[in-house]
């Protein structure tokens, strides 16, 4: 098997100070939390930004600012959202793809989110992937039902996309795919042989996700953006305690942990 990537997403668009008083939200709290997930064992940062109000924006100025605060820091892959929050348009969710980071996400298909709708038609995931693969930006295609593995081979079989795809399977959002380990199962049964994935269990999936992860020879996605508990009742105390438990658990488990390095070796970016 592979040496296990784990990424941490730290901050989300959803997630406020007040269900979890440790969310980093200025550049410097970000760049600071990013830093402490290395050190524990994350080879990813998925990055979200915030605004001087604490609200979720999509700015380049303020993904540069993140992006070279981290890098300064530490040489962990830096992966901007360009999912944003549910309501900003196409063109303000892509700004920072402009900045040419290793890797951005993109979302392949459009789905309930709680209570709110996320879009992504076809005409927005094809705008995308072009101006990913214009910028030698390596997405990950986040799938949050089972439809969007073909939405995301449709793009490859256009030349949008090239192969091998990396997919994030982010199971449990409310109004979504359900975060079971069946659920799990029958979505790596789905993508080609060639693929490597990573998988966020939402909420109280996530340590479940994380395991089960840790044991088909994925990878694993964790952190505030998904789940702000360490277990019922408690809070996490940091995104870096979240990275720490699955470091724990994969060495229980017997399987390594990727450095930023190891991990750009196994998903072909080059640096
Ligand atoms: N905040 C969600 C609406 C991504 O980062 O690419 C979308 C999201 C996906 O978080
Ligand atoms: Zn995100």
């Amino acid at each position: 098997m592979e040496k296990l990537i784990i990424t941490a997403a730290m901050v989300g668009a959803e997630v406020t100070k007040e269900q979890q008083p440790n969310l980093p939200i200025t550049p410097d709290e970000i760049a600071e939390a990013a830093y402490e997930c290395y050190k524990a064992g994350a080879s990813i940062v998925h990055v979200h930004a915030r605004d001087k109000d604490g609200n979720p924006t999509q700015d380049f100025e303020v993904y540069k600012e993140i992006k070279e605060k981290i890098e300064a820091k530490c040489n962990i892959i830096v992966q901007p959202s360009t999912g944003g929050a549910v309501w900003h348009s196409a063109d303000e969710r892509l700004q920072p793809v402009d900045l040419k980071p290793e890797m951005a996400t993109l979302s392949a298909g459009t789905c309930n989110f709680g209570p709110d709708v996320f879009m992504n038609s076809e005409e927005y995931m094809e705008k995308f992937a072009a101006k990913m693969l214009e910028n030698g930006v390596k997405p990950e295609i986040e799938v949050f039902e089972r439809g969007m593995i073909d939405n995301a081979l449709r793009l490859a079989k256009k030349g949008l996309l090239k192969t091998p795809i990396h997919f994030d399977f982010v199971l449990g959002i409310p109004g979504a795919c359900p975060g079971t380990p069946e659920d799990l199962m029958h979505m790596v049964r789905c993508i080609p042989a060639d693929s490597t994935w990573t998988v966020a269990g939402i909420g109280r999936t996530q340590l479940t996700m994380s395991t089960m992860g840790i044991l088909l020879g994925g990878h694993v996605r964790v952190g505030f953006e998904d789940n702000v508990y360490y277990k019922k009742g408690e809070l996490a105390k940091s995104n870096a305690q979240l990275v720490e438990r699955v470091v724990r658990l994969a060495n229980e488990l017997g399987r390594p942990v990727a450095t930023p390095d190891e991990a750009r070796e196994i998903l072909g970016l080059k640096k």
